[in-house]
């Protein structure tokens, strides 16, 4: 199809929604279509993390609610982080409420995450109405929303109807602050070539040495995921930041660092060949 045949580069020239226009620039500028998810729970562990990786990621992935030392310095430092490296942050909080509650949880409480968030998701089961809530807040700030289209663990509802339901609702916003989806495969190409929007294609549940966890979670390869279902970023969690949870890692930080970057690296290289396989180059 088009999209997936297209470069980065030529579907950020065309991109509406500013923070997708932005990542897709940044994906071409540092050839990486690598998120690593940040799913470590101190303060001083989550900017090392980004620290270490930053060269290789176009976008960080975080949630913010896991981290136990929470404070607005991580913010500035986590910001000062992203323009250090150029990459753009995603809080994945998965909005899931009635629009006038998602619009106060996306811009207040402890958090404030449409301040420095540029791109965050929502599940779609409340209907439209999370979308326009989420909207009012992130729009004149420039932000894109993903819509939780499928997931990536055992037993996932998100299929059938419901995905495609996700679909439609993205490519009926005319104000393109829907930017694309958390999705397993090409969702909005199912019923043949997408020309009416180009849409990102965000996929966790990647891993290159195990098939899942011991809590449902499913790996695919960064080729499975980029080159085979046509998805446009990876998103690597524990397949990236594992050496620092180990005993081996806990004991010597500074060596499991070198890891994590050294982890970072290889799956910026996997998914990029991935990616240059499948525009055929
Ligand atoms: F929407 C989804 C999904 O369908 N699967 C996921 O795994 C989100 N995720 C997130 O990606 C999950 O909450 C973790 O933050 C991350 C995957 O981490 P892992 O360590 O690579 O399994």
């Amino acid at each position: 199809s088009s999209i997936t045949l297209s470069t980065y580069a030529e579907r950020a020239a065309r991109q509406p929604n500013p923070a997708a226009r932005a990542l897709l620039e940044c994906m071409a500028r540092k050839q990486t279509n690598l998120s690593v998810s940040v799913d470590v729970t101190s303060k001083q562990d989550l900017l090392d993390v980004c620290d270490a990786v930053g060269p290789n990621v176009c976008l960080v992935k975080t949630h913010i609610d896991i981290v136990s030392d929470f404070d607005h310095d991580l913010v500035a430092q986590l910001t000062a982080l992203s323009e250090k490296h150029d990459f753009l942050i995603f809080e994945d909080r998965k909005f899931a409420d009635i629009g006038n509650t998602v619009s106060l949880q996306y811009s207040a409480g402890v958090h404030k995450i449409a301040s420095w968030s540029h791109i965050t998701n929502a599940h779609l089961v409340p209907g439209p109405s999370v979308v326009e809530g989420l909207a009012k807040v992130g729009m004149p700030l420039g932000r894109g929303l993903l819509l939780l289209a499928e997931m990536s663990s055992k037993g996932a509802l998100t299929k059938g109807d419901y995905t495609k339901a996700c679909v439609e609702e993205a490519k009926k916003d005319t104000t393109n602050f829907v930017c694309g989806f958390i999705a397993m495969s090409r969702v909005d190409e199912v019923d043949g070539p997408n020309t009416e929007r180009d849409l990102l294609i965000l996929t966790p549940g990647v891993g290159l040495d195990v098939k899942g966890d011991a809590l449902g979670q499913q790996y695919r390869t960064p080729d499975q995921v980029i080159n085979e279902s046509g998805c446009d970023v990876i998103i690597v969690g524990r397949g990236i930041y594992g050496p620092l949870m180990t005993e081996e890692g806990k004991k010597d930080k500074k060596a499991a660092f070198e890891k994590v970057r050294e982890q970072g690296e290889r799956y910026k290289k996997a998914g990029w060949e991935a990616y240059l396989a499948r525009i055929g180059q």
